[in-house]
């Protein structure tokens, strides 16, 4: 009943839009009449920041935008093929209009299910609004795909999102264990240390340091306008979040600020650059 009277009242594009607020209101109608209070409908992902608390990637679609890839999300292992997507808006168009974060309109990140063989990848965007991506999955398995960008909502007001869908690679399916959570990790000739323990509703700093032959690495190159990334993804449910650090190394170190959605495994993919080549360190962090 408290449903009903404004959702013909207001009709559906404003129902669309206020259903979060009068399902909660006690009166309605009045709510429904207000000003419409559009951004608080949208689901607040805070990846994107320093500081980050929720989890995005989980569905094709949030706060009305969706991802729609061109044809069905099925690959042949090892070969390499063009993935094709649109997000369409509100409106059901393309979304044509992007907020550049960290030098791109558009980070694409590939894990496959068991966390392992992460991608993150730079689509190019047609003018109708169409990306595209030639994109190698190595190995059979379920693969998520995620879309991770800024866009905008009627009201101008910058919505960040990370959409994802499945992609199917056929064959044998051998899943990969999750290491074991480790402090010290080696990625190609560097070995890289994390330091701090991410906790449930208590932003903690995480800070990573790179050595090569044991010394400290002091000339850490910005790639895409930051000094490191860290995508997060949840073990489980492959829920997603990717972190910028501090503008400044802190000390030598790379340094994040993180708030942990849950307890539980999260695998953490850091990425840094160094004599123009990016590089990858994957950690298992245990979330008490
Ligand atoms: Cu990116």
């Amino acid at each position: 009943m408290a449903l009903k009277g404004p959702f013909v009242a207001v009709g559906l594009v404003a129902a669309l839009l206020l259903g979060f607020v009068i399902a909660r209101s006690t009166d309605a109608r009045s709510e429904a009449q207000a000003p419409a209070p559009a951004a608080t409908a949208i689901p607040s992902h805070s990846h994107g920041g320093a500081v980050v608390g929720d989890l995005g990637g989980f569905s094709l679609s949030a706060g009305g935008f969706t991802l729609v890839p061109a044809q069905p999300p099925t690959f042949a292992a090892g070969s390499e093929q063009q993935f094709a997507f649109k997000i369409l808006g509100p409106d059901g168009k393309p979304v044509t209009r992007y907020v550049t974060n960290h030098d791109k309109n558009l980070h694409f990140i590939a894990v496959r299910h068991d966390l392992s063989g992460f991608q993150h990848l730079h689509p190019a965007m047609a003018p109708d609004g169409t990306w595209t991506i030639p994109l190698t999955l190595p190995t059979p398995g379920i693969w998520r795909l995620y879309t991770d960008f800024i866009t905008l909502d009627a009201t101008g007001q910058q919505v960040p999102l990370a959409l994802a869908v499945d992609a199917t690679v056929a064959g044998s399916y051998s899943p990969v264990a999750l290491p074991p959570p480790a402090r010290t990790v080696e990625a190609d000739a560097f070995t890289v240390t994390l330091e701090g323990t991410p906790q449930v509703n208590a932003t903690q700093p995480l800070s990573f340091r790179v050595f090569a032959g044991g010394a400290p690495v002091t000339d850490l190159e910005r790639y895409l306008a930051a000094y490191g990334h860290l995508v997060v993804v949840r073990d489980g449910d492959l829920g997603y979040l990717h972190v910028h650090p501090e503008d400044q190394l802190v000390g030598g170190a790379v340094k994040f600020w993180l708030s942990a959605p849950s307890p539980g495994r999260y695998r953490m993919y850091f990425e840094f650059q160094k004599a123009g080549q990016v590089h990858r360190a994957e950690f298992t962090v245990d979330v008490p």
